[in-house]
């Protein structure tokens, strides 16, 4: 199997979380393209009453485009079960998110949510984080003196760059810096470290955050929890 039929894999199985009358988090990116397929289609076939949650423009076109009632986190009550991607998770169930740059919504809706399920295929599992480039969520203001800031620390940061050759802006017009760590052997004094700078919005180290992961080898879909 190709990466490409073991994401499917794991989208598809995601979806018997889903139950009637579910509020449910829609995730971002290649893996979850497969699970709103799915979704859809465990919908229109169990005739469900679902809402929908989603975490990028690109997702909220996906779903519309499938006939997905969608809401906003701020119009439901609560989240019963958020479906996302990662682009790295560790054996301690800790991940890194936000290759897609859409790790500010994927958090808000993750930590609104009482449930939270990653889909992702073998590769993305690791000892420990850091080889992914941890993505940072910056305001375009200030930038550059927080770039400088994170250069000095020896954090070897890169501005993420749209296919035109300019600063990629997030849906929420900000920038993305990206730290190419190799290995972070403390995500969670990472965590706070980044979380102090002035200017940052948000990082892409999701700690203490996932419940469930599926992952899809050629055998088949894997659940661990
Ligand atoms: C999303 O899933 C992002 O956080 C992450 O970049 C992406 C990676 O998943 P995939 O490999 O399926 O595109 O949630």
């Amino acid at each position: 199997m190709n990466q490409d039929e073991l994401k499917a894999l794991v989208g598809k199985k995601a979806v018997d979380w889903v139950f009637d009358n579910m509020t449910v988090g829609l995730g971002t990116g290649s893996t979850v393209k497969y699970m709103v397929e799915a979704l859809a289609e465990k919908i229109k076939k169990e005739k469900l009453s679902i809402t929908g949650v989603v975490t990028s423009e690109e997702t909220a076109k996906q779903a519309t485009s499938l006939g997905i009632p969608l809401k906003s986190v701020d119009e439901v009550d609560h989240i019963d079960l958020t479906i996302d991607g990662a682009d790295e998770i560790s054996s301690d169930f800790q991940g890194i998110k936000g290759g897609g740059a859409a790790l500010l919504f994927e958090k808000i809706v993750a930590s609104n949510s009482k449930k939270n399920i990653w889909i992702v295929d073998q590769s993305k599992l690791v000892d420990n984080l850091g080889k992914f480039p941890l993505p940072v969520e910056v305001i375009p203001y200030g930038s550059e003196k927080v770039f400088a800031k994170f250069d000095s620390k020896g954090l070897h940061p890169t501005f993420r760059l749209a296919a035109d050759g300019t600063k990629l802006r997030t849906d929420s017009n900000n920038y993305i810096i990206d730290l190419h760590l190799e290995q972070i052997m403390n995500p969670l004094k990472l965590a706070e470290y980044l979380k102090a700078q002035v200017g940052v919005v948000e990082h892409g180290l999701f700690l203490n955050t996932v419940n469930t992961v599926i992952v899809g080898y050629p055998s088949g879909p894997k659940v661990l929890e």
